[in-house]
């Protein structure tokens, strides 16, 4: 693979939010192989633990950033019982949501119950897995947070306690569909319940870097080297709630098809950093917006929908 000349920024970063990009997309194809021989033998699986305590996962887990998988956190969720594929397109039928939202070159607006019809026939040959992908639900089926119960977890969500809502968000995919490796924005930390399928997650340190070979080529094993581990995998079944702490790098692959929420929150110490930066970014984005979309137009097209819906959330 072409080095990115003259360069030694860490790639991981050139990975973040330039999904279409074609250096990029190669990077991603090559950990990709890199990972299908690693990750069952040599990455440590991320700890399970259940019916943990929110003040145990404070002190074990919060205050650490650690990620962690937490069972029977969803016990009392309605969602666990009822969601199928069937009954959510009945009920959100005729919403129209945008599939494969990550990409530019592959999204595209859809009734909800035709997306449920195209996830559950299989993808077209050609066409890449179907994916609903951080579907801000909320303001178009209300209905569905009656389905969600409480999380002790996130009680001192930052956002919820200024703008009065948690910032939830639905992923329905067919099984092969994958998000790539990225972070969330804005210094939020992800708890991820997975209601239907089951979904394998790689995740990386803050601190992983990966750079370029000598001979131009990544140097993924220097993601582990030094006994250091940096990587971490897991496969999240139904049922379970997966803890990523803010900035850790995270790829997720749908192993078969899935239905999952997201709650991305804004931990105490971090709402300051976060709401500056939701606040820069959308000033970027007023101010330079065609400078963004000629550089960047994922990174321009993906802020434009996630503020529009932040929008929609506010009015
Ligand atoms: O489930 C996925 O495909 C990605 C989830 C994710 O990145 C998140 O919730 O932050």
């Amino acid at each position: 693979m072409a080095a990115v000349a003259g360069s030694d920024e860490n790639l991981l970063s050139r990975l973040f939010y330039k999904q279409d990009d074609p250096v990029a997309i190669a990077l991603e194809d090559a950990f990709e192989g890199w990972l299908g021989l690693k990750v069952r033998t040599e990455f440590p699986s991320v700890t399970t633990r259940t019916r943990l305590s929110a003040a145990a996962f404070d002190a074990e887990y919060k205050q650490t950033r650690t990620p962690v998988i937490l069972q029977h956190a969803l016990s009392e969720w309605p969602a666990l019982q009822r969601w199928s594929f069937e009954d959510l397109a009945q009920r959100c039928a005729d919403v129209v949501v945008t599939a494969n939202s990550y990409s530019i070159c592959d999204d595209r607006q859809v009734r909800f119950a035709d997306l449920v019809a195209q996830i559950r026939n299989g993808p077209r040959s050609g066409e890449s897995a179907p994916y609903l992908q951080e579907w801000q639900f909320q303001k178009d089926c209300p209905f569905l947070l009656d389905d969600v119960g409480e999380l002790a977890y996130i009680a001192d969500d930052a956002q919820k306690k200024l703008l009065g809502f948690h910032n939830a968000v639905l992923w329905i995919g067919a099984r092969g569909a994958r998000t790539r490796l990225h972070r969330d924005f804005a210094w939020m930390s992800t708890f991820h319940a997975q209601i239907r399928g089951r979904k394998q997650w790689i995740l990386l340190h803050p601190d992983a870097v990966l750079r370029h070979r000598a001979d131009g080529e990544p140097d993924f094993a220097g993601l582990v080297a030094g006994g250091r581990a940096k990587v971490f995998h897991c496969v999240l079944e139904p049922g379970e709630l997966l803890y990523v702490p803010y900035h850790w790098w995270h790829r997720v692959r749908t192993l078969e098809d899935g239905i999952s929420l997201s709650f991305h929150a804004v931990e105490e110490e971090c709402a300051r950093d976060h709401f500056r930066a939701v606040l820069g970014a959308l000033i970027e984005l007023a101010l330079n917006g065609d400078a963004m979309r000629v550089a960047d137009p994922a990174r321009h097209e993906i802020a434009t929908r996630r503020f529009r819906e932040y929008a929609k959330l506010l009015g």
